[in-house]
């Protein structure tokens, strides 16, 4: 049977004073899809990890493919880890949001870069290596021919995200991560994403992977997902999914299953201001949801527009009261220094948040993720 260990290369910096930390999702799709084939999986999620231990981990687990994921801020470590593990593997794979839009950068030290989403490809890789076969075949790669970087035909979305199994959960280590929140909280809590792709297009977000159509689960699969991470002895979720709240239709039909079930979960997710209202706030209060994020980003319409935000400092007022209504705590992400503001527009943004009824709010400088508009323009 052929073996397969998935790398997800993030070691927590010396001093780390982040507290967020969530599982490889998108490693544990691709592991759970390759295991319903059949095939032998192992995943080293480093972020508990030292190099030493990681890299020993990869070794034990004696795979004859490697697949190892990077997006924006883990390329060198990406690199690293591809280079120390190159003669372990007969095939050495990446993926993930970065090499998908830079895959030459990745092909120096890696044999092929998986463009976009992994599960089918992965698979078909496999099979390619089981039969000795080349690559040409495989849709939604790039890779090295006699020197030359080669593109395969691009691989279409996934249609129906439900043929995917739920992520292979048992290979994460959850024991760690329940410690790493309960100690910092009192709470364990854990990621889970229910729809991929959002239907806008803001000048400094980076829609490599999912692109920018939306796709999603039905309520009855997602609170099926609920109860098996429920089983792992997690008390709360976070929904991972760009705008949780996009489809009102769906969102009611998930928070009533919830209910129904009898569910006890409290939840948090990330939306936009101008997809809520007090209904849906009420209801989502009603099914355990006891925070949303928005990306509010500036306290300026006009460099809201910069950013093609396509939403307005009064629809982030009042999303943030409605939710407070509703008993829901509020969080919000702000973006200052944008490329085009003054000093007077910052301080609309500092005046803005500080009059806000918020939980927590963020402040960060703007990312110019390559691929995006922001990129471009820099
Ligand atoms: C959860 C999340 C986080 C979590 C932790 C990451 C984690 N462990 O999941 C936290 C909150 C810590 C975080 C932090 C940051 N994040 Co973040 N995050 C996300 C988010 C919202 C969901 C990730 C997820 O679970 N996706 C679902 C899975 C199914 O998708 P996936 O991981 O892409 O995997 C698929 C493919 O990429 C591919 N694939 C992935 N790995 C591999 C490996 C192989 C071998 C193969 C073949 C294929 C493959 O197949 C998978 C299945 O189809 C994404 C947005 C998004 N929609 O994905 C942003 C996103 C990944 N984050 C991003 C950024 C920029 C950051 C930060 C730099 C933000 C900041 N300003 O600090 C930090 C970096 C922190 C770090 N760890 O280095 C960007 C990355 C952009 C880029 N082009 O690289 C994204 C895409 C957001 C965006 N739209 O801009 N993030
Ligand atoms: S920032 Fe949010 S709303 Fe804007 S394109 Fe990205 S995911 Fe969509």
């Amino acid at each position: 049977m052929t073996t397969v260990t998935l790398v997800y290369p993030y070691f927590r910096p010396f001093n780390d004073k982040s507290i967020f930390r969530f599982p490889p999702l998108g490693l544990g799709y691709i592991a759970a899809y390759l295991k319903k084939h059949n095939i032998s999986v192992d995943l080293v999620d480093c972020t508990f990890l030292t190099q030493r231990e990681a890299l020993e981990k990869v070794w034990r687990s004696n795979p004859q493919i490697i697949g190892i994921y990077s997006m924006f801020s883990m390329k060198n470590i990406a690199l690293q880890m591809g280079r120390l593990l190159r003669e372990n593997c007969e095939l050495l794979v990446v993926g993930g949001p970065l090499p998908t839009l830079n895959p030459e950068d990745f092909l120096q030290d890696f044999d092929v870069v998986v463009i976009g989403e992994g599960e089918e490809t992965m698979l078909e890789l496999v099979r390619e290596v089981e039969k000795d076969a080349d690559f040409s075949g495989v849709q939604g790669i790039a890779f090295k021919n006699k020197g030359k970087l080669k593109f395969t035909p691009p691989r279409e979305f996934i249609q129906d995200l439900e043929n995917i199994p739920f992520p292979a959960r048992e290979l994460f280590d959850n024991q760690a991560y329940k410690n790493h929140y309960f100690k910092k909280f009192g709470y364990t809590i854990t990621s889970l994403i229910t729809s991929r792709g959002c239907p806008f297009r803001c000048d400094f977000c980076s829609q490599a992977i999912f692109g920018n159509t939306f796709r999603a689960r039905s309520p009855e699969n997602i609170v099926n997902e609920i109860e098996t991470v429920l089983t792992l002895g997690y008390k709360r979720i976070w929904f991972a999914d760009d705008c949780f709240t996009l489809n009102r239709k769906r969102l009611i039909e998930v928070c009533d299953k919830i209910i129904q079930r009898r569910i006890k979960i409290d939840w948090e997710c990330l939306s936009r201001v101008d997809t809520i209202d007090r209904k849906m706030t009420d209801k989502m209060r009603q099914a355990g949801c006891g925070r949303m994020f928005f990306g509010t980003e500036s306290g300026n319409d006009s460099i809201l527009a910069l950013m093609n935000k396509r939403a307005s400092t009064k629809q982030a007022r009042k999303a943030v009261q409605v939710a407070k209504h509703s008993g829901i705590q509020v969080g919000a992400f702000f973006i200052v220094g944008y490329p085009g503001e003054t000093d007077e527009t910052v301080l609309d943004t500092l005046r803005f948040a500080s009059s806000l009824p918020l939980d927590y709010l963020s402040f960060t400088l703007p990312y110019p993720i390559p691929g995006t508009p922001l990129y471009e323009r820099e």
